[in-house]
């Protein structure tokens, strides 16, 4: 039971009165914080294993006290509930710990991505208010310390600087720097009732995919979170034998909490840590850590399937599901699946705004190989709709939206987004065209945002044509997706330049580079054409330039070609 007052935090949209009364009416939201649902595996299952990284193997007691002591280093540091604090850590145990220590005592996480940069984490930070800054040491050829204490330099908010690794050897700083590991061995004394959140305080902040320059703030409660996870265990079936492996970054959604490690943890099951989907390592760790249920974007199934057809790397024995979602997954390779990994498929078509789409276990599989799912909850509206807003018939693509007890009625302080992203209704509108088949199951057929999915990874088009006009001599730019047989679509840069201008990719690389941006944005090919198309009304017709670096990449194969 909780003692605490609700911790409100300015900038976050809540559900209208009528439907929060609706929601709680009907039991979807049960007034739980995450970490009760936690504490409750902990109480029955104390020495079980919760969590495998590497050679660290950690039981639900050991794991929920190494959370209750990362949760009293910040409270020691005077990061209080409601707080935030940008959290960017690869695949390790010290995630877990510390995303539970927040949720214990109401801190709030802002989940950035591993691959994530100067650009990407001052914007977060700025955005959020965050307080402090919690960062790995280094990131191959990065050294993050040193990123995190530009962020702070720029960020005032920033107050401190929390590192998982070696200190930086270096002493100017901006915000002192401290070890996370200190945190891991803090004796708690704080009281767990003084500081559970209620089921409508706000429980973390995910990154949405952005269509609209830098990532918008998604802001999730533990209400809608805990039945966000709920729903997600039930059709996934995760139980205490579930044995999950997260492979890909644990601060995204889908392995965070569909149904992910915060499912796993729910379930009294076990997550299996990986700090990369290589498929040599994962499948040796499917066979032996008796993984049941992996999770992947398209791009790593197909190269998990590659690997296992040439070398015959794992048994499988024990892997009952392979979870696939964040890119539209080509039926041919949906196919694939089953017969050489061994594994029943299942299609997640979920966002970070909230609403998931899953493919059921038990579905025939052309469902499953076919369509992209159907919500998770019965409480899931979805409205296919035309360009004016109206419904369309079954099988007929249209865009989506949606509203439910889990997907959230704005982004975090963004009112101006919020008008366009959002109906009058409150439905979100996410910017994908799907058709609806009548059996309920929905097929991801394109998408009207202006985005790039980089094999899950998300790019703002806007975000990239910024950086291009920062370049003298670049006259238009338009960022497009261009088809790629492993990651379904990379970055092209299209631009028109002024007269006795030569603008390189190099030029717009060293741009971005400057500005700190994450690597995935940078754009893998630039097209110079005399002038970029516009539509009718004078924007920029895109879709004549998909067509055209489409018509390019098939012209030099065939060129290639023998
Ligand atoms: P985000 O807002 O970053 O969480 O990204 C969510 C978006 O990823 C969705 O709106 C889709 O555009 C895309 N997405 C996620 N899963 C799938 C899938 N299985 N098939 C196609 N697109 C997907
Ligand atoms: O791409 C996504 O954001 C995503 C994919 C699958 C997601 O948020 C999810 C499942 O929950």
């Amino acid at each position: 039971m909780n003692t605490r007052a609700r911790v409100t935090i300015e900038g976050v949209v809540p559900w209208p009165e009528e439907f929060e009364q609706r929601y709680r009416k009907a039991g979807y939201w049960e007034e739980t914080s995450l970490g009760s649902h936690v504490a409750r595996q902990v109480e029955r299952r104390p020495d079980d294993i919760a969590l495998v990284d590497g050679p660290t193997r950690l039981s639900y007691r050991q794991l929920w006290d190494k959370s209750a002591s990362c949760a009293q280093y910040l409270l020691d540091l005077s990061i209080a509930p409601g707080d935030r604090i940008v959290l960017q850590l690869p695949n390790c145990w010290e995630f877990v710990a510390l995303t539970l220590a927040c949720l214990r005592i109401g801190v709030v996480p802002v989940m950035a991505l591993p691959a994530h940069r100067r650009h990407e984490l001052t914007h977060l930070a700025s955005l959020s208010d965050a307080t402090a800054i919690v960062v790995a040491d280094t990131d191959r050829d990065t050294d993050l310390r040193e990123v995190a204490q530009q962020v702070a330099a720029e960020v005032p908010s920033v107050g401190t600087v929390l590192v998982h690794g070696a200190l930086s050897p270096r002493d100017t700083r901006y915000a002192p720097e401290l070890t996370l590991r200190a945190g891991m061995d803090t004796t708690p004394r704080f009281v767990e009732a003084d500081y559970e959140p209620n089921g409508s305080d706000v429980a973390c902040l995910l990154l949405s995919g952005g269509t609209t320059g830098l990532p918008k703030l998604i802001v999730r409660t533990h209400n809608d979170y805990v039945y966000n996870i709920l729903r997600c265990n039930a059709v996934s079936r995760f139980d205490s034998g579930t044995v999950y492996l997260g492979t890909l970054p644990s601060s995204h959604n889908f392995s965070l909490a569909c149904p992910g490690i915060l499912g796993a943890l729910f379930a009294g099951g076990r997550t299996v840590m990986l700090p990369s989907p290589a498929p040599e390592r994962a499948l040796r760790a499917i066979d032996a850590e008796g993984v049941t249920v992996a999770a992947t974007v398209p791009a790593v199934a197909q190269a998990w399937i590659e690997h296992q057809r040439e070398h015959h790397t794992y048994t499988g024995t024990t892997l009952r599901v392979l979870q696939v979602g964040g890119s539209r997954m080509p039926d041919e390779l949906a196919a694939r699946v089953e017969p050489i990994l061994g594994t029943r498929l299942q299609q997640v078509f979920g966002m970070a705004e909230g609403l998931v789409n899953m493919t059921r276990l038990d579905d025939d599989p052309e469902i499953i190989i076919t369509t992209q799912g159907r919500p998770v909850s019965e409480a899931d509206e979805i409205a296919v709709v035309d360009e004016k807003g109206d419904p369309v018939p079954d099988g007929t693509p249209g865009a989506l939206l949606t509203r439910g007890p889990y997907t959230p009625r704005g982004y975090f302080r963004a009112a101006e987004h919020n008008a366009r992203a959002f109906t009058a209704e409150g439905w979100y509108s996410s910017g994908d065209i799907v058709i609806r088949r009548p059996d309920g199951n929905l097929v991801v057929a394109g998408r009207d945002k202006d985005m790039i999915n980089r094999g899950g990874e998300k790019i703002s088009a806007e975000e990239i044509e910024n950086f291009a006009y920062q370049i003298d001599g670049v006259d238009m730019a338009a960022a497009v997706a261009m088809p790629d047989s492993v990651l379904g679509e990379r970055l092209c840069l299209y631009i028109s330049q002024a007269a006795g201008h030569e603008v390189t990719l190099d030029d717009i690389l060293a741009v971005m580079n400057a500005a700190g941006v994450a690597r995935f944005k940078l754009p893998e090919r630039l097209v110079i054409i005399d002038e970029i198309p516009t539509t009718k009304v004078g924007k920029v017709d895109k879709k004549t330039l998909r067509d055209d670096i489409r018509d390019r990449l098939m012209n030099e194969r065939e060129t290639l070609a023998p």
